[in-house]
């Protein structure tokens, strides 16, 4: 069968809205939502555990490295209420920061009530007070707590510093652990979500998998014809593969970066508001990029599909026309237009290179200019007192995995980009219509009665390939077709087994329109034997009963009929030898004979021959035709015919030209006629003679 692919397939896509694509895909995702769930809920976890450890980090600081109190300067009615209302944090004149919320804490800095000095704090302890007597340094007694001069503290002798700061060591490890459990933590779920989402995306990919297979199997044969082998291969592996990746690597971390994104939000206008204003002011510039970024890469990722689409079917087809391209000699021609189409797709990938090369250090620059932003904002807010040391630090965390996701925006893209095109082109196979099943009669056994009643078909519907075709063959009788190359003859066999549809007439089997049997039954009772013979993998058992279980007795019988007999005998283990890759080969003419047997063992009720014309020895041809007579027996046969001894015992010729019906009549009719046919049969007549 000729295939005529339609190479420019990629123009189709990006026809489909990506919306339907996703709702598609989803629809694969749906049994399994509880997994996807799972994840989420996992995510979420790892979410909370990563905004965590910054936070851990500034506590740490601000409650153990740095200086907790301050002196109070002034007193009034404010300040009593915020004492009244915070008891604990105050100490008479000294107050603990830590223990008071934001807000206190800025009132008191706006009210200008705390000294410039701060206070190290420490538990009232005599171990503590002797060592600050014996070095003369100033400390107040307040409560249970001892409060120390920041700048003071740091001119005692390495070992009495250690002492005295041996509660905020202690402190410092508890949150070193619980950094360490955070961390724990983190990588737990990390683990336990990494593996839900594959083993999530593997079952949907199984489900896709599944499905893919199934509709390519339920396709008409026409849809082959558009599309080559390597194209509907891809579907069912790279296109699926691109599906998961899309679930696996950017769907769910896509729902990640927006839990962080709020959560790191939420956290630094937690921690400091003035701060934070002023650092989303570079939001609206990254999300500006984005787009702009996002618009660019489709473009030129487009652009690359088409491109690679284009090299690949170029290449396929050139690999499998590969004799054809020695016979004509034509390596350098091909290679001539493979380098065109190599720099195309070259050109199209420096393209795209360009985007990202520009995109990606655009995006490190803008990090960059935020992180110093924080540090000059978050210095100068240390300076005037409402940022603490503790929330510098963490911002440069925040910021930095503030940045992360959108930093890797440019290579989810990609492969959303990828993993849309691939659904798309999947979804458009799935919306493929199958192979027309309309009927539901299954015969025990066709008769085997044939009408052509005015058919005409055409495989793209534009051009007719067959035109008004009207014939009849009697039950049992052998018609053969004679007419000149791409007249239409295997055009008109083709359709009785509905392997292609005809637009206008009426094809009847039995007196029963072919739509309304069954396909399956239909082709179980029609045997085809085609010009070009395909050899499966596999022993010459399993190349002559195919798909079936078929007894020993009948494959030697349909053996012995078909003449094929003799030649598998001589293979080196008879039935079963391994034939096809790797194994023995078969001639031409071996391999009619197969498929002759092929055809026999099925004991078809119509028996469909399209004649090899390929040449023969002449004892092959006389096997043949002595095996195509026990063929045509006791049962209806159309041969196409180019064999003189086949013709002449048909029952009825039917000479086609250019897709009509020219002549029809037996042999002796036909010549009595001095028609077309009276003209072949001199020709061929002659030829023979000649020969
Ligand atoms: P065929 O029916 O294949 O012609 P044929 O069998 O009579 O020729 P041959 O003796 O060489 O085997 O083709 C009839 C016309 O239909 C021809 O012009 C090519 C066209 N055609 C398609 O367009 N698509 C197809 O898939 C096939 C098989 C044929
Ligand atoms: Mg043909």
């Amino acid at each position: 069968m000729r295939r005529h692919f339609d190479v420019l397939e990629e123009k189709r896509i990006g026809k489909v809205k990506d919306s339907d694509i996703f709702k598609k895909l989803v629809e694969f995702a749906k049994p399994y939502w509880k997994i996807f769930l799972f994840t989420v809920f996992l995510l979420l976890g790892t979410t909370v555990f990563e905004l965590g450890m910054p936070y851990i980090m500034k506590s740490a600081i601000d409650r153990t490295l740095m200086p907790t109190a301050r002196k109070l300067t002034r007193e009034d009615e404010l300040l009593r209420s915020i004492k009244l209302k915070y008891p604990g944090a105050f100490y008479e004149d000294m107050v603990v920061l830590y223990k008071l919320p934001r807000a206190a804490k800025k009132d008191l800095e706006a009210g200008k009530y705390l000294s410039k000095t701060s206070y190290f704090v420490l538990p009232l302890k005599k171990e503590f007070t002797s060592i600050l007597k014996r070095f003369k340094l100033p400390y107040y007694e307040k409560g249970n707590l001892l409060f120390v001069e920041q700048h003071t503290i740091y001119k005692l002798p390495k070992k009495e510093l250690r002492i005295l700061r041996s509660e905020h060591y202690s402190l410092l490890v508890k949150f070193a652990f619980l950094y360490l459990l955070f961390l724990f933590l983190d990588f737990v779920f990390t683990f336990l979500q990494v593996y839900y989402l594959q083993y999530f995306g593997q079952l949907v990919m199984y489900d896709l998998r599944m499905a893919i297979f199934k509709k390519i199997m339920r396709l008409p044969i026409s849809y082959f014809d558009k599309n080559p082998t390597g194209r509907i291969v891809t579907r069912a592996t790279n296109d699926v593969n691109a599906i998961n990746e899309m679930f696996s690597a950017v769907l769910v971390y896509t729902i990640k970066d927006f839990f962080l994104l709020t959560g790191i939000l939420i956290v630094m206008f937690k921690l400091s508001p003035t701060l934070s204003w002023k650092i989303i002011l570079f939001v609206p510039f990254i999300i500006a990029l984005s787009f702009l970024f996002q618009k660019f890469a489709r473009k030129a990722y487009r652009n690359v599909r088409r491109k690679l689409s284009k090299i690949n079917a170029f290449t396929q087809e050139s690999i499998s026309q590969i004799d054809v391209v020695h016979v004509f000699y034509a390596m350098r021609k091909m290679i001539r237009r493979y380098r065109e189409i190599n720099h195309e797709l070259y050109k199209a990938n420096i393209e795209q290179m360009y985007v990202y090369a520009f995109f990606r250090p655009l995006m490190e620059m803008l990090r960059v200019v935020a992180v110093s932003a924080v540090v000059y904002f978050g210095g100068k807010g240390i300076f005037e007192n409402y940022v603490t040391f503790g929330t510098f630090v963490a911002f440069l965390s925040y910021i930095d995995m503030f940045f992360a996701p959108i930093r890797d925006l440019a290579e989810k893209y990609n492969i959303l980009q990828s993993s849309f095109a691939a659904g798309e082109r999947i979804l458009l196979l799935l919306d493929e219509n199958e192979e027309r099943r309309d009927g539901d009669l299954i015969p025990k056994q066709i008769k085997g009665k044939i009408d052509f009643e005015n058919v005409w078909f055409s495989y793209d519907g534009e051009r007719w390939v067959l035109k008004d075709i009207t014939f009849h063959v009697d039950e049992g009788k052998t018609v053969a077709i004679v007419g000149p190359t791409g007249a239409g003859k295997t055009s008109t066999i083709s359709l009785l087994a509905r392997f292609y549809d005809h637009q206008k007439g009426e094809i009847k089997i039995d007196d029963t329109r072919i739509q309304d049997y069954e396909v399956g039954s239909l082709r179980k009772n029609t045997a085809f034997v085609f010009q070009d013979v395909f050899i499966f993998k596999g022993s010459v058992r399993k190349n002559i009963a195919l798909w079936d279980e078929i007894d020993e007795k009948e494959i030697e019988e349909a053996l012995k009929l078909t003449y094929a007999k003799e030649f598998i005998d001589r293979l080196p283990n008879g039935l079963d030898t391994e034939l096809g890759e790797r194994g023995i080969t078969l001639s031409m003419g071996q391999r009619q004979l197969l498929s002759f047997a092929r055809a026999i063992v099925r004991k078809p009720r119509i028996l469909v021959l399209d004649e090899a014309t390929s040449n023969i020895d002449t004892y092959t041809e006389h096997l043949i035709e002595k095996a195509l007579s026990n063929l045509l027996s006791n049962r209806t046969s159309i041969v196409i015919a180019h064999r003189l001894s086949t013709i002449k015992n048909a029952d009825k010729i039917l000479v086609i030209l250019d897709g009509t019906l020219k002549e029809e009549g037996t042999h002796e009719e036909l010549l009595k006629k001095d028609g077309v046919y009276a003209k072949l049969y001199k020709i061929q007549f002659e030829l023979a003679r000649e020969a």
